[in-house]
C-alpha cells in the first residue's frame, strides 16, 4: 500500500499542528505509522491522498451513519450555504433539528445547540450544578466525555489510549469534585451516593460506553443508576453524544427505557457537521440563560448549515425499515467477524449495541475500565496494519468503538470477513 503523500503530508502538518493531526486519536499513535490523510470519501468507502481506497468503520467516529456524501446531506448543504452561512440570529431550522430530536427524545423537554459533544457534557454539568447548587459529580473510570477540564479524569478514547487516565493542566481543585467509578458496579455506585449525595450535582454516563471499546451496561446497572439519582435529587447525565440515534433512533435511553433527566447528543445530529446538543427536563432546562441564571453560549451554535445537515440526516433516518436495515447489516457484519475469528482460532470477545461494536483481544469478559485494559493491544496494532493493507479500515486504537452505516453493503461485509480472516491468519 503506498502511502508517500500522507507521509508527506504527516510531515508538514507536524510543523504546524500539535502531532500533526487535530485530534489526538487521529496520529495512529496507538498503532504506530504514519495517519491516512483522506482525499475524500463515498458511502461506505474512503480514499486517501496516496489513490487508496477502504471500506470505512470508523465514520468519523459516528457521524457518518448514513454513509459519505449522502445526497440529501449534500443537497441540504449546498442550498443552505448558497443563502449565506452564519447569521449570529436565530433561524427556523434552529426549531426544526430540535422538534425532530425531541421526537426522538421525549425526554428532551427542551434542546439547546452547541458545536461538539464537549460542549454539551460541560453545559450539562454547569446547569446540573446550577440546579442542585451541589459541585461533585459522579464519572465512570474509561468513559470519555469531551475534554472539558473536571470530565478528564480517569478518561477513555485518546486518553486511555495514551495511558495518561488524568491529563496535565486540568487544575486539581477541578479533579476534586470529580468522583470516578467502575462502570457496572451497582454496590460501590450505591455506597458512594448514599455516603455523598448532598454533595453530588449530576452522574454522567454513556450508557454503552463507545470510549473504552464498546462496553454494555450489565442487567439493572442503568436502572439503578435512575433510581439512586432520582432518591437523592441528583441530575442523572445521559452521554449520547455516540449513542444517540446509534443505538436506535431513540439511542440508548429508548433502547434501554430509562428516561434520563439530562441527556447529551452529537454527531449524527449534525450530520458531519460541528453540531453538539444539551437537553432535558423544562424545569432544568429553564436554568440556562437568557431564561435562567446558568451561563452558555457560543458564536455559530445553531448555524444554519450545520441544523440543515442534521434535519436531512434525521429526515432520511426517520424513514421506515431504516433501523431494520442497519441492525441486519450490523449482525451480518457480527457473525462474520466471530466466524472468522473462531475458524482462525483467535480469542477474542465481541461486544455491540445497535451500529457500534468493537472485538477486543482477550479471553475475559469485557466489563468496565480494568477489564478492557486487559485486552492485547499489540495483536490490535498488528491486526489493524494487516486490515489496512487490505482495504479495510477500523479504529486505530482498542480504545474506541466501530461503526457500520446504512451504505455498507453485503459485499463488503463480505470482503471485511476475508480481510479479518487473512489478517488473523498472518498475524497469530
Ligand atoms: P466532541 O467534543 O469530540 O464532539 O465530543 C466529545 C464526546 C463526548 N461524549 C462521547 C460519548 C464521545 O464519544 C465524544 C467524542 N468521541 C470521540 C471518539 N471516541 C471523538 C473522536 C476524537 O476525539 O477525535
Amino acid at each position: 500500500m503506498k502511502n508517500q503523500r500522507s507521509i508527506s503530508l504527516f510531515k508538514k502538518a507536524n510543523k504546524l499542528i500539535p502531532g500533526g493531526v487535530n485530534s489526538p486519536v487521529r496520529a495512529f499513535r496507538a498503532v504506530g505509522g504514519n495517519p491516512l490523510f483522506i482525499e475524500k470519501a463515498k458511502g461506505s468507502k474512503i480514499f486517501d491522498v496516496d489513490g487508496n481506497s477502504y471500506i470505512d468503520y470508523v465514520l468519523s467516529w459516528g457521524p457518518m451513519i448514513l454513509g459519505h456524501a449522502h445526497p440529501q446531506i449534500v443537497k441540504a448543504i449546498k442550498e443552505s450555504a448558497s443563502k449565506g452561512t452564519s447569521f449570529g440570529a436565530p433561524t427556523s431550522k434552529e426549531i426544526e433539528l430540535a422538534q425532530l430530536i425531541q421526537k426522538a427524545f421525549p425526554s428532551i423537554e427542551k434542546i439547546r445547540m452547541v458545536n461538539s459533544g464537549t460542549e454539551a457534557t460541560m453545559s450539562a454539568i454547569r446547569v446540573a450544578r446550577g440546579f442542585t447548587k451541589r459541585d461533585k459529580i459522579i464519572k465512570f473510570e474509561g468513559s470519555y466525555h469531551g475534554h472539558a477540564d473536571g470530565l478528564l479524569v480517569k478518561a477513555g478514547s485518546g486518553a486511555t489510549t495514551f495511558g495518561v487516565p488524568d491529563s496535565p493542566g486540568v487544575p486539581k481543585d477541578y479533579a476534586i469534585n470529580t468522583i470516578t467509578l467502575p462502570f457496572n458496579n451497582i454496590k460501590l455506585f450505591k455506597e458512594v451516593v448514599k455516603n455523598n449525595y448532598k454533595e453530588i450535582s449530576a452522574v454522567i454516563v454513556e450508557p454503552v460506553i463507545g470510549n473504552m471499546g464498546c462496553i454494555l451496561p450489565i442487567d439493572g446497572f442503568l436502572q439503578i443508576l435512575r433510581e439512586e439519582t432520582e432518591r437523592y435529587g441528583i441530575v442523572l447525565i445521559f452521554d449520547e453524544v455516540m449513542t444517540g440515534f446509534r443505538v436506535s433512533y431513540g439511542g440508548a435511553q429508548a433502547f434501554y427505557k430509562i428516561k434520563p433527566d439530562i441527556t447529551c447528543l452529537g454527531k449524527v445530529i449534525g450530520g458531519g457537521l460541528p453540531v453538539g446538543a444539551y437537553g432535558g427536563k423544562k424545569e432544568i432546562m429553564s436554568m440556562v440563560a437568557p431564561e435562567g441564571p446558568v451561563y452558555q453560549a457560543g458564536t455559530l451554535s445553531g448555524n444554519p448549515i450545520a441544523m440543515s445537515a442534521g434535519i436531512a440526516t434525521l429526515k432520511e433516518l426517520s424513514k421506515k425499515e431504516t433501523y431494520i436495515s442497519l441492525e441486519n447489516k450490523a449482525n451480518l457484519l457480527e457473525q462474520s467477524l466471530k466466524e472468522a475469528c473462531e475458524k482462525v482460532g483467535v480469542k477474542t470477545r465481541f461486544y455491540r449495541a445497535g451500529t457500534m461494536f468493537c472485538t477486543y483481544f482477550t479471553e475475559i469478559d469485557v466489563v468496565d475500565y480494568e477489564t478492557a485494559k486487559s485486552s492485547d493491544t499489540k495483536i490490535f496494532s498488528l491486526f489493524f496494519k494487516e486490515l489496512l493493507s487490505r482495504g479495510v479500515y477500523i479504529a486505530p486504537s482498542q480504545f474506541e468503538a466501530g461503526f457500520i452505516s446504512l451504505s455498507h453493503s453485503t459485499e463488503d461485509i463480505k470482503k471485511t470477513k476475508t480481510a479479518v480472516y487473512n489478517s488473523l491468519k498472518r498475524i497469530k
